[in-house]
């Protein structure tokens, strides 16, 4: 089952500027910060605690046009992109929810943040929410 509320993605054209803006607006910080070429993100993960173990905000950047972070700036602009819940099992989380009838988008789990298991719920399956299921390192 999911277990809590992971992180919230928000897709942003530019991650230095993004960083920027939540750090002197809202005075948050960066706990772990990332490349991931095969989903072709910059990713940081940002906290409003000291040690980020509460709730985190990931901004994606794209690192490529064709990209699913490129293709949502381009289609919505920046914004909320993803919902992501902690599971212990990222394949036993996966499997119940296709049981349940829900499209997974991939057949077998892929590197998230910070060598991390993940997978997706297709949002049209999920309330229009592309929910995103973590099994952290
Ligand atoms: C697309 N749609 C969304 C959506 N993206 N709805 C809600 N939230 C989103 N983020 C809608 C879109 O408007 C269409 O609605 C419909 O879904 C199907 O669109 P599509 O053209 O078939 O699909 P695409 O090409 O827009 O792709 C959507 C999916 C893609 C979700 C399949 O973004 C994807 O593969 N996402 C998973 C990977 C990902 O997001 N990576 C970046 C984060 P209408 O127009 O038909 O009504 S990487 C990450 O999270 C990491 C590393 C981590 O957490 O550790």
């Amino acid at each position: 089952g999911l277990l809590r509320v992971d992180h919230v993605g928000i897709a942003v054209a530019d991650l230095d500027e993004a960083l920027a803006f939540y750090s002197e607006t809202f005075g948050m910080h960066c706990v772990h910060e990332e490349r991931n070429e095969e989903q072709g993100v910059r990713e940081a993960m940002i906290a409003t605690d000291p040690d980020g173990t509460g709730a985190r905000i990931q901004l994606l950047a794209p690192l490529r046009p064709d990209s699913a972070i490129a293709k949502f700036l381009d289609r919505n602009g920046p914004g909320l992109q993803q919902l992501a819940y902690t599971v212990k099992d990222v394949e036993a989380a996966s499997d119940a929810l296709r049981a349940r009838g829900l499209r997974l988008l991939y057949e077998s789990p892929r590197r998230g943040t910070a060598g991390s298991r993940i997978n997706f719920v297709h949002p049209k399956d999920a309330g229009g929410v592309l929910v995103e299921l973590v099994e952290p390192a």
